[in-house]
């Protein structure tokens, strides 16, 4: 599927010699170096295109895009996968409710999407991949599970067992008893008769009146969800890949799932090294989400004339592995901010800006502490002017590090 286009990345006058980024990795609870080969590897989970992005997306995606930069600026060649959920329940229940057909929703959403990602100057992903197009990955993934015994048929769906991969519940570190707390909030189903285990996920559903469905060798039908994230990033990027991302609601079933599946698949070898969340974005009282309806959606700002660059500041004022609540001010004090930053960037000296480019990468190269990095843009826009022979530098370090164009 097309992606966007990515705005240009400006490489930096001055080598960035750490070159490290620690991020925090759900699966060990504790901040992880990263240790990119040649090729850093990182796979997003994306969007399930049946409402347009809101500020949580947003927030999540912009701060994978810091992780992007970072690597980026350090040296490594980065190669980035981010799906698209293009069949799933949310979506074909919206579709049926607003009387749209379901991939012309798919469309339209994922358009908008890329629309606001460009807007919002997120770097683009290398593959960009909808569930659709994947399916015979799907299909050779549940295939080998076959193969291994760890599928059974209900009525025509095939399901998961789920302890078919000794490492299962090592992502979330949640217990199977928290574990069937969320999981039927989260697309899963642990109270339908028949399965072997309640927390045992669909991989293949049959074709359904009024759905729609694929023919494949496991018949007419559609993919589980948590199957297209294994194969796509399986496919894409190999096992073992540096960073599987998304937000927190993923940890679980989510991405335990995906890494099961592809783990039990393939005999043990690890899916991902890290697993990183980024924390809920809440709106009045509660998460910010497309069933609930209180969004604030990154398309209606932009059509109110808000600019796109206030927006990606309000969000980095946040640390991404925080919950925290939308509230009407964060674009003031954002704008507020940007203003600062705009007008005295012309007068920036070489030693300021010399001085300013190590503290924005340690910032970031520390689980991406984004609100450190724009202290410290604070503390250097509030110094005395200089004789602007640091501009360059600083505007191309706020582009290359923070995506934020002064
Ligand atoms: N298509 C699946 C992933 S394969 C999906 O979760 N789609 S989504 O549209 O529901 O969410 C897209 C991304 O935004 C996910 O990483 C999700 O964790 C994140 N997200 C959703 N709501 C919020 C929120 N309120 N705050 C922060 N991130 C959010
Ligand atoms: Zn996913």
């Amino acid at each position: 599927m097309r992606a966007w286009t990515s705005p240009d990345v400006p490489g930096l006058a001055v080598a960035d010699p750490a070159g490290s980024v620690r991020v925090h990795d759900t699966a060990s609870g504790e901040l992880r170096l990263t240790r990119p080969g040649d090729v850093a590897r990182l796979y997003v989970c994306g969007i399930t295109p049946y409402d347009a992005t809101h500020l949580g997306h947003a927030a999540t995606y912009v701060a994978f895009d810091l992780l992007n930069r970072a690597w980026r600026d350090s040296g490594h060649e980065v190669r980035y996968v981010q799906n698209v959920t293009d069949v799933d329940d949310p979506l074909l229940e919206r579709a049926a409710a607003t009387g749209v057909a379901w991939d012309d929703l798919a469309e339209r959403e994922t358009e908008l999407f890329r629309t606001d990602m460009s807007a919002l100057r997120v770097l683009a992903p290398d593959a960009y991949v909808g569930a659709v197009e994947s399916i015979p990955f799907d299909v050779e993934l549940i295939e080998r599970l076959q193969e291994r015994g760890h599928v059974y048929d209900l009525d025509g769906d095939l399901y998961y067992d789920v302890h078919a991969d000794p490492r299962f519940g090592n992502v979330s570190r949640l217990s199977e008893a928290q574990m069937l707390e969320v999981f039927a909030e989260r697309g899963g189903d642990p109270d339908r008769p028949g399965k072997k285990h309640p927390l045992d996920c669909v991989l293949w559903q049959a074709e359904r009146p009024g759905e729609p469905s694929w023919k494949t060798a496991l018949g007419r039908g559609r993919p589980g969800w948590h199957v297209e994230c294994s194969s796509i990033a399986v496919h894409h990027l190999g096992h073992d890949f540096d960073v599987q991302g998304g937000g927190s609601d993923l940890a679980f079933p989510h991405h335990e799932m995906s890494a099961g599946h592809a783990q039990a698949a393939y005999d043990g070898e690890r899916f991902a090294q890290a697993y990183v969340h980024a924390g809920m974005v809440g709106y009045e009282g509660a998460k910010m989400s497309k069933s609930r309806g209180n969004l604030v959606l990154v398309s209606r700002l932009r059509e109110a004339g808000v600019d796109p660059m206030v927006i990606r500041v309000a969000l980095l004022a946040h640390h991404y592995r925080s919950d925290w609540e939308w509230t009407d001010d964060e674009l003031d004090t954002a704008r507020r901010r940007l203003d600062a930053w705009r007008s005295a960037v012309g007068s920036a000296s070489r030693a300021q800006a010399e001085a300013l480019v190590p503290a924005v990468r340690d910032a970031l190269a520390e689980d991406l502490d984004a609100p450190a990095a724009l202290a410290a843009v604070d503390a250097w826009a509030g110094s005395e002017p200089g004789d602007g022979s640091g501009s360059g530098l600083v505007r191309d370090l706020l582009d290359a590090r923070l995506g934020i164009l002064l």
